[in-house]
């Protein structure tokens, strides 16, 4: 019944938002609060800015747009404004202190639920499948990946631990280092995903030619030896602005990575380890990304061979939700929800590979590929232009797959993310491809 829908609804919203607080407060939670006014990096916010840019959102979306609530705090709106105030600047700003920046959390937090216990989550477009519920869960995740980012930039001891993710298990290779994925045409977006967001609309069909695809990322191991070949030093594997951008920065290697002792050495989360050859490489741009794959005579995949590669079953013609099928990634099929402080080994999660058999196309690693963020033919910006319209264009990168850090409710074959070709900040890592010859492909 309609009752029943709405429960099950409200209780899958209601579970959404509490898994989302839970983790702001943990990663806000570990820290001295001297720790969460600091900026750790000019790349990133304060934390406590994430803090109550997180409430801020809520409170004007559920509470005063599905609520129709006056405000509660007109007065910081234009604080917690992410167009109005670049990250570097934020620290300086009148921001909450941490106890009200969580008190504000909290009292949001208290008029969310009994919006959401009223709702009818049908109708208008922001409630209907209780779309606005969903969007302020997944934004509050995108900023707790955010916060882990900062956790990652910030000096001094760990604050955060976690067991290491699982190693491929026994027999589960050795894997083909690529698979073919045969031309034809597959669904890309989604009309019928009911928290999809903007971006991810509308579905429509994509002619896509046969095209290679690595089974799993690229390795630590692999990547070091494009570093030892002398691949930052040879203009002939990089773009013209990569080239320009590698020079004028004296980049050598990934984010965080020290040459010493003879050996690569990283810092993890205030840890500092020996790079693990068998993990992704990850905290590189997408100018070192491309560089490595033309290096390796391949290329980036496009981001529609990227979703076909992740969705498409041939030998069903189906689209499906995620590489195994529909149903939502549990621990045994993908390195997701911050249960593990850095990407598994290439070739885990055998339970989480595609029908043609590519690894770890959710989780772990964000995958940048070759394609600018660019809007679907018939796209319309819902609920809000600043959410995706105004960074469609040139200067933004596609990253698909989400990756350790990102929670499931922000995990799916169609999700899409973007960021700056330079960035190497964020958890990214890619995996490469290549077009066959005629002979090959058919
Ligand atoms: C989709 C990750 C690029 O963090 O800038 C957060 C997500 N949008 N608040 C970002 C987002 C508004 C966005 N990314
Ligand atoms: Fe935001």
């Amino acid at each position: 019944t309609a009752d029943q829908g709405r429960a099950e609804l409200r209780a899958h919203a209601h579970d959404a938002l509490t898994r989302a607080r839970t983790r702001t407060l943990a990663l806000s939670d570990c820290v001295e609060d001297a720790e969460l006014t600091a900026q750790h990096s000019p790349l990133m916010s304060p934390l406590v800015w994430d803090m109550a840019h997180i409430g801020n959102q809520e409170e004007q979306w559920l509470l005063r747009a599905v609520g129709g609530e006056a405000p509660l705090r007109p007065e910081i709106d234009s604080l917690y404004d992410a167009f109005e105030h670049p990250r570097a600047e934020r620290p300086a700003l009148p921001l909450l202190p941490p106890d009200e920046a969580r008190s504000y959390l909290a009292k949001v937090r208290g008029h969310a639920f009994r919006v959401l216990e009223r709702a009818e989550l049908a109708g208008r477009p922001l409630e209907a499948d209780g779309f606005a519920f969903g969007m302020i869960a997944q934004h509050e995740q995108q900023h707790a990946e955010t916060m882990l980012i900062t956790h990652q930039l910030r000096r001094g001891p760990a604050a955060l631990s976690a067991p290491p993710p699982p190693a491929p298990p026994d027999g589960s290779g050795p894997l083909s280092s690529e698979v073919l994925v045969p031309a034809g045409p597959f669904t890309m977006g989604t009309d019928d995903d009911p928290w999809a967001l903007d971006n991810e609309r509308p579905a429509h069909r994509r002619e896509v030619p046969a095209f290679c695809i690595d089974t799993v990322p690229v390795s630590n191991a692999a990547y070091l030896r494009f570093v030892e070949n002398g691949g930052y030093a040879d203009r002939r594997w990089w773009s013209a602005a990569g080239w320009d951008h590698v020079r004028r920065n004296g980049l050598r290697a990934p984010l965080f990575w020290r040459r010493e002792h003879g050996g690569w050495w990283r810092r993890r989360f205030g840890v500092r380890e020996p790079v693990p050859e068998a993990a992704p490489v990850m905290h590189v741009s997408w100018y070192e990304a491309d560089a490595y794959a033309r290096w390796a005579g391949r290329r980036l995949p496009t981001e529609a061979e990227w979703e076909k590669a992740a969705r498409h079953d041939p030998g069903t013609g189906r689209d499906l939700r995620f590489p195994w099928g529909e149903a939502e990634p549990g621990a045994d099929r993908a390195n997701l929800g911050q249960r593990h402080l850095g990407p598994a080994p290439v070739g885990a999660y055998p339970q989480g590979a595609s029908p043609l058999g590519v690894r770890q196309l959710m989780g772990d690693v964000w995958e940048w590929t070759s394609s600018d963020f660019a809007a679907y033919p018939g796209f319309t910006a819902f609920p809000y232009r600043e959410y995706s319209e105004v960074f469609f264009g040139p200067s933004y990168k596609v990253l698909r797959g989400g990756c350790f850090g990102t929670d499931p409710v922000v995990a799916r074959a169609t999700f899409r993310n973007w960021d700056h070709p330079v960035r190497r900040q964020i958890f990214a890592g890619f995996r490469t491809a290549r077009t066959p010859a005629p002979e090959e492909a058919a």
